[in-house]
């Protein structure tokens, strides 16, 4: 399975703005199949954990606050190259950085509540998809 995977999350502020069918409406237009999906919300806790690499970083906190501040959607996405691929579909961190045609572009408004994440490697893919999901919960 090694490639073709990758962890999306569409976070709180895209949430609150009604943009989930839209994000996943390019999602799916872009070739990716969903393997698995939820709607959820992550504790504090839960959020600490997910985000423990950047527990150093000045961010970390307002990082975990934003991340457990409202429900998010959770999914597994499948496609050749799917971390890399889904890498250019978000675009940049800082949405005023990312490129016409992003999700990031169209749906995030600034670097830390910037609408949607994406793996950044086939082995954190792995790691975040066991985060939100059990062997059960994909199809
Ligand atoms: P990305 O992989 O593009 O989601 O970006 P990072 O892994 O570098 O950062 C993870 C999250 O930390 C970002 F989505 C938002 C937050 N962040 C900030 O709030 N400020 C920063 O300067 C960098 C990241």
């Amino acid at each position: 399975m090694s490639g073709n995977r990758t962890l999306t999350m569409i976070k709180p502020d895209a949430v609150r703005k009604n943009s989930i069918g839209g994000i996943l409406q390019m999602i799916n237009e872009a070739g990716f199949r969903i393997i698995a999906m939820k709607y959820t919300k992550l504790s504090k806790e839960k959020a600490g954990e997910f985000y423990a690499v950047h527990k150093e970083r000045p961010f970390y906190g307002e990082l975990v606050d934003f991340m457990s501040s409202g429900p998010i959607v959770a999914a597994i996405l499948e496609k050749d190259n799917a971390v890399e691929d889904f890498r250019k579909l978000i675009g940049a961190t800082d949405p005023s950085k990312a490129e016409e045609g992003t999700i990031r572009k169209k749906y995030a408004s600034s670097i830390g509540e910037n609408a949607v994440h994406g793996s950044d490697s086939d082995e954190n893919a792995n790691i975040e998809s066991d985060f939100h999901f059990s062997k059960l919960e994909r199809f």
